[in-house]
Order: C-alpha cells, then structure tokens, then sequence
C-alpha cells in the first residue's frame, strides 16, 4: 500500500509531542480524532467529563489544522458514525486507504484489548507505540517490583528521584537531606481559611455547543453542567499552572490534608484534568515546581509534596495497574458485598463531610485527594461497600477519571482489595481524624465526640465494625495490629454497643438505585 500514515488520536492523547505524531510529515499524515458514543457511556461519565473531553479535542483538532495538520475529525451526531473506535478506525482506513496506522497504547486495558486485534482486522501495517509521556516504561516497574511482596510507593518514588535528578543534589543525596517531608504537610485547617480561587475558563463557542450536545444526547448522566469552568487547551491549563505556581504552592504541601467545607480546591493544584488529557506535561511541571524552590518561591515540603504526586504516585499507580490487570478489576480480598448507598448519587445525607464532598462532585467533578480518601474512601471501606459499585462511582464522578488512575487508587488504596499489595494498611479512620483535619463536624448533625447511639458520628461505631470484622487479617498487621489492644479492653458490653450502633445505622442506608453509574445490562 502506498497510502497516508494513519494517525488516531484518543481523547486523553491531547499533547503535540505524541510520540505517533513525533517525526512524522504534514503532507503524508491523517491525523484520526472520534467522538464515540462507547467511551461516553461505557459508564455513564459526569456531564462535565465529557464536556472537557469533547472540546479539549475539538480545541486539539483546530490547532493541529492550524498547524498544518490534515485532520478528518468524526463527531458524535456524524452521519455513519460507527460509535466505537475500532469502527471508526475501520472507516478512516477504508476512506483513506493508509499504508500505517500508528498509535499510542490506550490508557485503559479495554481499549488496549481492542487495540490490540487492529492488526489483524486492517490491511495494512499498525504500529502501537509506547505512550512515552508517562516516564517510566512497564519493563523497569516490573524489573523493580520482581520478587517484592509488597510494592511500596516510596522507594520507587526515591527511584524515579534519582531517575529524574528532581530535587537531587550534585552527589546524588536527596535536596535537604531527607526524601520525604509530609511530616511538615498534615496542618489541620486554620479558622475561617480559604485560598485564592483557581484559574476558572468561561466556556467559548466551541465549549458551549458541546454542552448543548451533552445536555441533549447524555440527560440522564449525573452531575451539573453550569459549573463547567476547566481549562480545555494547552493555553489555558499553562494558565491554570501558572496560577498554582503564583498564588497556591507555598500552601499546598502543610495545607494537603486539610478540608473546608465549601472550599472545594484549598490549596491543591486542580490541574489532574488536564495532565491526564494530555494538555500538560508532567516532567515540565516538575521541573518548574524545583524552580520555584530553588528561586526561593515555594518551601522545600510544598515542592517535595507536588512532585512525589507526580513522578511518585502518579507514574506508580500507573504502573500498578498495569501490573495487576484483569484481575484488579474483580479483587475484593475483604469480601465486602453492600451496595453503594443511594446518597453518594444524591448528597442527601446528614453527614456533612460526605454531604460537601458528594454536591463537589455533582458541582465540579472533583474532589481532593484527601476527600476522596478519608472520607469518601473511608467510608466505603467501613461500610464494607461493594468494590465494584465504588469503582464505578469513583470512575463516573471525577473529570480527571480514567480507569488506569482510578482502579487503583479505589481498588488498592481506599478499599484493600488487592489485600495490601499496595497499602501497608487499610485507610481505616473514625470520626476523630475528619474531625482534626477539617471544619465540618461543627456542621453536622452528628458528633465525633459520641461513640454510639443516637446522634453518634456514623464513622465512630462504623470503624470498630470493620476492625473487629478484619481482625483475622489485620490483627499480625505491624502498623494497625495494636489497635485491638484497646478493643479487647474496651470489654462486652461496649464492644456490642459499637457493633449494634453499627449494624442500626447501616440498616437506615438505602442502596443505590439502578442506572447512575451504568445503563441496565452495561
Ligand atoms: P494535587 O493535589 O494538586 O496533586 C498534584 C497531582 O499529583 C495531581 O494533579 C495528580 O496528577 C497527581 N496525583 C496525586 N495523587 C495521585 C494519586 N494517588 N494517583 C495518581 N495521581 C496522583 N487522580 C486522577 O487523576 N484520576 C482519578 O480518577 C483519581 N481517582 C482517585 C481515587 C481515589 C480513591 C483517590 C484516593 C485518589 C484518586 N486520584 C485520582 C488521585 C488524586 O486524588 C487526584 O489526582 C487529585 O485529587 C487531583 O487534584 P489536583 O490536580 O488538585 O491534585
Ligand atoms: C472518556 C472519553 C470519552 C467520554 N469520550 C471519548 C471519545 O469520544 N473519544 C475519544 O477519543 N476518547 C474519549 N474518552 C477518552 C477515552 O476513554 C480514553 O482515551 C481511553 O479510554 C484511553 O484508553
Ligand atoms: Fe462527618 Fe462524623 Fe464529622 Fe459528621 S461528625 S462531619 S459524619 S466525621
């Protein structure tokens, strides 16, 4: 064949330097781009995902014509349309009868799987190239993690410090003598905090009829769409980043694990969106993150903090994944088996922490981290709710969500499904830590202060619940064992009272109705 090179481009490849982009010519090149309705309703995504998704392409697809670029560009409500990529690869390769089709590896183990039979189906050459945004390839994750029992982020973490030279010292010791400085980064929030509000984007034409679009075609998928402010170019995510560098680094590292209620970003980045689209680069953020340190604009533990996010805890989770499909999908090493409640859809919930961080979601599509792990994760894990209903949950809501990120972080970090391969203990906490480490026990109906009975912090009696019902497995655990000490001493007749607290208000939950998260039969 002496056809073009076929170039697809997914949704969250939206970066110029793509490696299937890199060294090609202009004159011998389409470039593929699809709207598909199998990615928009696998799971039935936030309105507002796949708003940023659709018009970060359709933004991506405008610059690369600008550019020079042939671009055929399929859009949803597209005549013959064929709504999944396979399909729409199948016709690009038709009309354009290509010689290659070369493209990044998918994020996701699903779309790789189909990816995967494009050789076979086509009948020309179909390279898959390595998605060298990401800098550590899966041969040096699985080199390292070869007979590990256990996979702990921070000494890859330290791997990837010396890999990159991030925050090194010219004899190889790590910048400040230490590799890790959370210890400066756990401050409860002060009285009445907010932090300067993030870099938010009117939507432009483009951005607004994709809304109608999404309003129309995806109704009954969760989530508001007036709200939709996230950057939706290169341009404006850099904008977005400058922002971050400007106004909120200094506090991001001690201000980490804070929560205010109706303080939706505090000081973190809000940039996961974007870096995962492709709009950003993570290395360049890093680096620039170590410039503000060394130009004496950011302390040395809101920079360590920002990029061990980065080269430590994203590049590993990624890895993880990898490492640990299909089966992660299915783990469930707790055997928890209740459906998620109906309220994480809702917010109709007298528990203020869960009630703030689930309209976040509706409002924004996002959460922080430590929401999403010490009170929504908390939760779930407690109540022993279904892995496979937390995923889709979690994988629905967020704007920044992909399956890659999202598994593991619910499936190994938040729920102990993959029986600690990634955690060294379950994330387990009682009302007492939401209590220290944000402002809205003082907003709810309930008390941390009250262990059971009526008007008890549901995460007090919830907590022994899950100790006692793990105790088999967690008792020899050397980081959480000791707590059963304090359990065997507290005698019968409080010990029943937590477990008869628990079991009552579990009871009062009502589960999830069909159709949220996936269509009937998805
Ligand atoms: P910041 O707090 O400013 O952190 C900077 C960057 O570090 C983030 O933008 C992100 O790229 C990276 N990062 C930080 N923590 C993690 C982590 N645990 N895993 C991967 N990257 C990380 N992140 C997603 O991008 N998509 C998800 O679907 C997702 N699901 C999550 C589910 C659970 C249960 C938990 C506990 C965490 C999840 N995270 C996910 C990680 C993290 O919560 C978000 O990346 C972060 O809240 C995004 O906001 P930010 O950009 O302001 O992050
Ligand atoms: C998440 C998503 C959605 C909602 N829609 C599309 C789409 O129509 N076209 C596209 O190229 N990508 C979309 N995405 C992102 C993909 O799901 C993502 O690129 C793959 O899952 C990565 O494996
Ligand atoms: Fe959440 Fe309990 Fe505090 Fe209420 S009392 S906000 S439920 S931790």
């Amino acid at each position: 064949m002496s056809g073009p090179v076929l170039v697809p481009i997914l949704g969250d490849q939206l970066s110029r330097n793509l490696a299937s982009l890199r060294g090609r010519t202009k004159d011998d090149t389409v470039v593929l781009m699809m709207e598909v309705v199998e990615e928009a309703t696998y799971v039935k995504h936030h309105k507002q995902k796949i708003v940023l998704i659709f018009s970060a392409m359709r933004h991506f697809a405008a610059e690369l014509r600008d550019a020079g670029w042939t671009v055929d560009y399929v859009r949803l409500d597209d005549e013959g349309n064929a709504g999944s990529f396979t399909g729409e690869v199948a016709r690009a390769v038709e009309e354009h009868q290509p010689r290659l089709v070369s493209v990044v590896e998918a994020g996701e183990w699903r779309v790789r799987e189909d990816m995967d039979q494009w050789a076979d189906k086509f009948p020309c050459e179909v390279e898959i190239l390595r998605d060298d945004r990401f800098l550590c390839p899966q041969a040096e994750f699985e080199d390292w993690a070869q007979d590990r029992t256990n996979l702990r982020m921070e000494f890859f973490y330290r791997a990837m410090r010396r890999k990159t030279g991030l925050l090194m010292t010219g004899d190889g010791k790590p910048e400040g003598g230490e590799w890790n400085y959370d210890t400066e980064n756990r401050k409860p929030p002060k009285d009445g905090m907010s932090a300067p509000e993030r870099a938010k984007f009117e939507p432009d034409a483009i951005t607004c009829e994709v809304i109608d679009l999404v309003a129309n075609r995806f109704a009954d998928h969760f989530g508001s769409l007036a709200t939709f402010r996230w950057p939706v170019t290169a341009d404006e995510a850099q904008e977005a980043a400058d922002a971050f560098f400007v106004e909120r680094i200094e506090k991001f590292g001690p201000y980490q694990d804070a929560m205010v209620h109706g303080e939706d970003d505090l000081y973190h980045s809000m940039l996961s969106t974007s870096i995962n689209l492709g709009l950003l680069d993570p290395l360049e953020l890093c680096r620039r993150a170590e410039k503000s340190y060394h130009d004496g604009n950011a302390p040395l533990n809101s920079v360590e903090g920002f990029i061990r996010q980065i080269i430590g805890w994203r590049e590993y989770i990624r890895c993880f994944y990898w490492y640990e499909m299909p089966h992660l999908q299915q783990a469930n090493a707790l055997d928890a088996t209740r459906t998620l409640p109906e309220f994480f859809w809702t917010g109709e919930t007298d528990m203020a922490c869960l009630a703030d961080c689930i309209r976040s979601t509706r409002d924004n599509a996002h959460n922080h981290h430590i929401q999403r792990l010490m009170v929504l994760g908390n939760f779930c894990l407690i109540a022993g709710i279904d892995p496979r209903d937390v995923q889709d949950w979690y994988l629905v809501v967020y704007a920044d969500a992909y399956e890659w990120v999202e598994l593991p972080n619910v499936s190994a970090m938040i729920l102990y499904a993959d029986d600690g391969k990634l955690a060294s203990k379950p994330y387990a906490a009682s009302g007492n830590y939401i209590n220290k480490m944000s402002d809205y026990c003082g907003k709810c109906t309930y008390s941390p202060h009250k262990k059971t009975g009526e008007g008890a912090c549901p995460f007090n009696p919830l907590y022994w619940y899950f100790m006692d019902r793990h105790r088999d497995r967690l008792e020899s655990n050397p980081r959480i064992g000791r707590i059963y000490a304090t359990w065997d001493r507290m005698g019968d007749d409080k010990q029943r009272d937590y477990l008869n607290s628990a079991e009552a208000f579990l009871e009062t939950l009502e589960p999830a109705r069909q159709g949220y998260a996936r269509a009937e039969g998805g």
